[in-house]
């Protein structure tokens, strides 16, 4: 478990101010619910909570605008970049907006201030003789006469066999890859295959930073999972990245014969967390403001993510500014924290955007209130390990959480003071046991709901606060204010008087995660200031005296039908069956239905390994020969890490006999061997019993 972040042992601050990011989504589609659960919702938690505490902190996010992701989606729909940012950014800060994101503010990418910051950085390293200008072989598609950077190149991921792997990187194992590594590349625009050429790029030393990387780690803590990931990074070695692009929609490349490239757009990425606070200053009239919260030791800087950033904001981005107060100029403080989440899946599968599968932020919010998903999906957050949206979960925590819970507390003591006492708060006598015990937990909550979320466990830190709701309707129940009304006066106004404060302290605590309902609680109970207001602590004890009148009485949640749930489930799962509800980790989304005629195309054959070898200098790969039939072929598979040599000569695999040859690290491969791939990676080959002769059909 991790201590509190925020003290010393002597439990006081050294930290006078919070800086708190979260990842700036790329511009090149709507937000969807498993970005939210990743990193958004968390980060708006937190930075609420903090907000509540008095603490000085500024929340800052903005658009990625630049990079593949956003030039190929262009491409798809014959529109420009610059129209696709435009849209989507415009998009997503509305729907942000509506779902009650707090944020300082929200940038862009593509601002004068943010390519002025990326150049700045990038001369910086420059002159400081940091990066190395290296000429490297890169695939460059012949039709379209391009260099094929990042996206613009799929092929099969050497490390777990993914077909879908991107020149960058492997979605499915996560392993960052250099292009050339792909099994049989192709063009994403044309499909062919493309050739290798030369080309020159400016590359950042990450590997110089090893040591340096390794005592930052060990200087901070961090969340199991992430920590989990950046040793894996660490044991692996860092290596040199490139850091520019032959692309034409960027960050301009500011030296002289790069006329034509950009900064690759993760190195500028992340100086756009710097390059928006900026902004913030200039709309504030504050010069300084960005400095004191990116350059001052006193600031503490958390950057909240999802699981796929994770390298590049614990490892490449602290690089990146550790050359930069090299240079002496200014020092920028590191991440303090990186409380980056696992994935949210959608009733049983992956989010597929181009499957249907999952719903958009604006879909939600259009038909239910923001509060109900913030909700339901700050008690499903992946914190530690992947997660899910149901439909029929969402439907239970709103209708038996906060109607029936929450809602149903609150309407019930309001109702009662209208009724009763003429709409004024009644007094308090002395407390019996029954209202000691309330008053206890109402006294206990803000420590332990702090707690919680100091630790960044905001899932624990919902059901602790629901639980406060929970006690308050159980103290109702069990102090029977309807009979005591007529039977004893004292005790009835003693109880409601109570669980008046109670209502008001559940609407500052679950204010962070229901903003909206907070503030609908305390205009019911027609306090002055805002519950987001309140101060955290007040929510211990009295916050309204008797006697003070109370105001108008509303529904707080409204229950969801049946029949809404379904109709969401039709129109959100394309069709497709939920899949059952288990612990089972789900699978990568089945692909689309194919003929036995297309399938017919696959020759498949039984092969004897006859010789194997690790091909020199590759972590990866293996050279093997195979005999099918009477022919001997030469096969190069990335399995090394799963197979010694030894062990598979002798051995009948199956091979994909017809597939065109790919050439691997100046190998040639004439076909590819069948292996079962786990989504951790692990590879296992498809084997026959050793009496089927090799060339034997598979089918
Ligand atoms: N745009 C990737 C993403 O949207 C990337 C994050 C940038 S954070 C500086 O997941
Ligand atoms: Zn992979």
């Amino acid at each position: 478990m991790m201590k509190n972040l925020t003290k010393e042992p002597s439990g006081k601050s050294r930290f006078s101010r919070t800086l708190v990011t979260a990842a700036l989504p790329y511009a090149n589609g709507p937000i969807h619910l498993g970005h939210l659960a990743g990193a958004y919702l968390p980060a708006d938690i937190y930075v609420r909570y903090l907000r509540l505490k008095g603490e000085d902190v500024i929340f800052i996010c903005g658009s990625d605008e630049h990079g593949v992701a956003v030039t190929i989606t262009a491409e798809k729909e014959g529109l420009t970049p610059q129209q696709i940012v435009d849209r989507y950014h415009v998009m997503n800060k509305e729907s942000f907006e509506k779902f009650g994101m707090s944020f300082d503010n929200y940038s862009r990418t593509t601002l004068p201030v943010h390519h002025q910051t990326g150049q700045e950085f990038f001369l910086e390293l420059y002159k400081q003789n940091v990066l190395i200008e290296k000429s490297e072989k890169q695939l460059y598609c012949e039709k379209d006469r391009m260099f094929l950077a990042d996206r613009y190149v799929e092929g099969i991921c050497p490390v777990c066999g993914n077909t879908e792997a991107r020149g960058d990187q492997c979605e499915r194992c996560g392993t960052w890859l250099e292009q050339t590594q792909l099994i049989d590349p192709k063009c994403k625009l044309c499909g062919t295959t493309p050739v290798v050429k030369e080309t020159k790029h400016w590359y950042f030393p990450l590997g110089k930073f090893q040591i340096e990387l390794e005592q930052y780690v060990d200087s901070k803590k961090w969340k199991e999972n992430v920590r989990a990931y950046i040793d894996s990074w660490l044991k692996e070695g860092l290596e040199d990245r490139a850091i520019t692009r032959d692309l034409h929609w960027g960050i301009p490349v500011p030296l002289q014969g790069y006329e034509n490239k950009v900064i690759y757009v993760w190195f500028e990425a992340v100086l756009g967390y710097i390059s928006s606070t900026k902004e913030l200053s200039q709309k504030r009239g504050d010069q300084n403001l960005w400095k004191k919260y990116w350059q001052d030791e006193g600031t503490r800087y958390i950057a909240f993510i999802g699981k796929d950033n994770i390298v590049f904001h614990t490892l490449i981005f602290p690089a990146i500014l550790m050359s930069w107060n090299k240079g002496g100029k200014s020092r920028y403080i590191l991440p303090d924290a990186v409380p980056a989440n696992e994935f949210l899946n959608f009733e049983g599968r992956k989010f597929s955007k181009s499957r249907g599968w999952g719903i958009d932020l604006k879909d939600f919010i259009d038909v239910f209130p923001p509060d109900t998903l913030r909700y339901a999906l700050a008690l499903n957050l992946p914190e530690s390990r992947d997660s899910d949206f149901y439909w029929k979960d969402f439907q239970a925590r709103v209708n038996n959480e906060l109607a029936d819970t929450l809602g149903n507390f609150v309407n019930r003591t309001l109702q009662f003071v209208q009724r009763y006492y003429d709409g004024k708060v009644p007094m308090a006598g002395t407390p019996g046991d029954l209202d000691r015990w309330a008053l206890d937990q109402m006294k206990d909550a803000p420590a332990k709901v702090g707690a919680l979320f100091d630790e960044f466990r905001f899932r624990d830190g919902v059901v602790e606060a629901m639980s406060l709701a929970r006690a308050a309707n159980k103290y109702f129940n069990d102090s029977e204010p309807w009979k005591t009304r007529k039977e004893n006066p004292g005790l009835c106004s003693t109880s409601i008087n109570i669980c008046v404060q109670l209502t008001r302290s559940l609407a500052i605590l679950l204010s962070p995660v229901i903003p909206n309902a907070a503030e609908e609680i305390w205009k019911m109970l027609k306090l002055d200031g805002t519950a987001a207001g309140a101060g955290w602590n007040t929510a211990e004890s009295f916050g309204l005296e008797a006697g003070r009148e109370i105001g108008e009485l509303k529904i707080l949640f409204n229950k969801i039908e049946d029949s809404t749930i379904e109709e969401q489930i039709k129109n959100t799962a394309s069709g497709e069956e939920p899949a059952a509800k288990t612990d089972v980790p789900s699978v990568v989304p089945i692909k689309p239905i194919i003929s036995i005629d297309d399938f017919r195309k696959i020759d498949l054959r039984v092969a004897k390994v006859v010789s194997c070898e690790k091909v020199p200098k590759s972590e990866k790969l293996l050279r093997i020969e195979v005999q099918i039939g009477g022919e001997i072929r030469q096969v190069v598979a990335g399995i090394s890490k799963h197979y010694k040599p030894e062990e598979l000569v002798g051995a009948n695999v199956i091979v994909v006999a017809n597939l065109a040859p790919a050439k691997l690290m100046g190998l040639e491969s004439n076909g590819m061997l069948l292996a079962a791939s786990s989504e951790d990676g692990t590879l296992s080959l498809l084997t026959t019993r050793s009496d089927i002769g090799s060339g034997s059909f598979v089918r």
